[in-house]
């Protein structure tokens, strides 16, 4: 199944108008760089993405044709060296840039989030010169797609436990095994794979379309992050060469140091989704009459939204602070836990309570909101469960480990 893009907007071009709260003077805190990245990807948002999203997600199509024009606005990789084609960015403008697409959809955010800190960072941060010199420029434009393979059927939380291996076979390894729920999978050119060497040793793999043994099946049913699109990875015996292993980590570490990246992210994407909730609510309140007058003018909604701008405030502020830290280089994996955690739940409860506002207007597609909350079911699952970053919290709180 297609869609008539050009058709779509047409008829439903012009019709966002979304403005951004910031009740405690956030922007003042951006410098002019930070605002115009901002403003550039909202501007390609309303024209590119909000007026074919909601019919995306009702058919579960994934718009690939953005796929070159996220790579022209500088969303893959805004935070890699503009040496290798990325966008030579600091984290507070790679947050913006999550945060604008996010506000568009988590589908486009993840497309976004997956290429620049789970693909290109780990070729970045891990990889030969030679490996860094072939692909990175060719993500960051969007010439290719990638994808990046951690999670496995037996395996979700748990990734030190995974079964995908590989065996030694002159200047190539042979892989096997599989990966499942791995956004962006069905499209990509490359994938980042992690996978045990002969000593058990988790290492990562650029595997690529074409190499014999390699497919990557499509999941379908989803209900959440349908704009996405989300497969497998299979390996039945695939000869990788040597030369696309990444040579310099070994170890668990690996995935975990992009995941950091990508969290983080997240914990801005996830306020691009709770503003455009609110966003909603706020007009839809003020335009509803019920008993002669707005809904808006009833306590008990000033309460939702009260609370609803006083959650999106503190994240905002969690957000920036982490940004900084991260810009400094001193941000730690468990402050970036707390924030991840905290925004995509602050946002899931925003999604839920705007949905009450526009009572039975919530649940339609003219309206935004219910696909976010659909949305935000997996973001709050992927990249680690909000129970796993609490967990990651507990033992930096007392010195335990609850994991195992
Ligand atoms: P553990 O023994 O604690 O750690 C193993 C090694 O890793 C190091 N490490 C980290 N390094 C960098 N950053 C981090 N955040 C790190 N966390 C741990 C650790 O120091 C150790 O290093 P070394 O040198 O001593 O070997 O590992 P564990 O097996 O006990 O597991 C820890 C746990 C549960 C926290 C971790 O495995 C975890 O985070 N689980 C969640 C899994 C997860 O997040 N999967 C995400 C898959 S990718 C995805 O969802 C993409 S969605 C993308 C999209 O569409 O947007
Ligand atoms: P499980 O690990 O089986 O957890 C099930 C439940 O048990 C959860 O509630 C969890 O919090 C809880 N639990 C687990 N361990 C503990 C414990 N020790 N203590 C208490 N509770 C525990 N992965 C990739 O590698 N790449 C991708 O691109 C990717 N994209 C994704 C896209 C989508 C749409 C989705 C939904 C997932 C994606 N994932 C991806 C997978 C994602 O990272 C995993 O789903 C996630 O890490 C959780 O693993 P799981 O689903 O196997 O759940």
């Amino acid at each position: 199944m297609t869609l008539d893009f050009e058709a779509l907007k047409e008829q439903n071009g012009n019709q966002d108008n979304f403005q951004h709260p910031d009740f405690y003077g956030i922007d003042d805190l951006l410098t002019e760089e930070h605002k115009l990245i901002r403003d550039s990807v909202r501007t390609w948002v309303k024209k590119e993405i909000s007026p074919i999203i909601d019919e995306c997600c009702q058919q579960a199509i994934f718009p690939n044709h953005i796929v070159p024009q996220l790579g022209e606005i500088g969303c893959f990789g805004p935070q890699i060296p503009a040496e290798y084609g990325g966008g030579g960015l600091d984290y507070i403008s790679y947050g913006l840039a999550m945060q604008e697409l996010e506000r568009g959809d988590s589908g486009i955010r993840s497309t976004a989030s997956v290429q620049g800190s789970l693909v290109m960072h780990p070729i970045n941060q891990f990889g030969s010169e030679e490996q860094k010199r072939e692909y990175l420029p060719k993500l960051a434009s969007g010439e290719y797609l990638g994808s990046f393979g951690l999670t496995e059927p037996n395996h979700g939380s748990d990734p030190g436990s995974m079964e995908t291996k590989f065996t030694d076979d002159g200047d190539h390894v042979i892989l096997n095994g599989s990966k499942m729920w791995i956004s962006n999978s069905p499209f990509c050119d490359i994938a980042v794979v992690w996978a045990k060497n002969p000593e058990g040793k988790v290492e990562g793999l650029i595997v690529e379309r074409g190499m014999e043994g390699f497919t990557t099946p499509t999941t379908h049913k989803k209900w959440s992050l349908r704009a996405s699109s989300t497969g497998e990875l299979v390996f039945d015996n695939v000869r990788v060469p040597k030369q696309n292993i990444l040579p310099n980590v070994k170890g668990l570490k690996g995935p975990l140091t992009c995941l950091n990246s990508a969290r983080y992210g997240i914990s801005w994407g996830a306020i691009g989704a709770a503003m455009d909730c609110y966003h909603t609510a706020v007009n839809y309140a003020k335009e509803r009459k019920q008993f002669g007058k707005p809904i808006g003018a009833f306590q008990l909604q000033q309460k939702k939204l009260s609370e609803m701008l006083t959650e999106i405030t503190k994240a905002q502020l969690l957000a920036w602070r982490l940004g900084n830290l991260m810009n400094q280089g001193k941000a730690t994996p468990v402050q970036i836990s707390m924030a991840k955690r905290n925004n995509v739940a602050m946002a899931l409860d925003v999604a839920r309570e705007s949905r009450q506002v526009l009572g039975a207007m919530g649940i339609s597609g003219d309206y935004p909101i219910m696909r976010h909350m659909a949305n935000l079911e997996s973001v709050i699952t992927y990249e680690g469960t909000h129970d796993i970053h609490l967990l990651i919290l507990g033992m930096e709180i007392t010195g335990e480990n609850a994991f195992a």
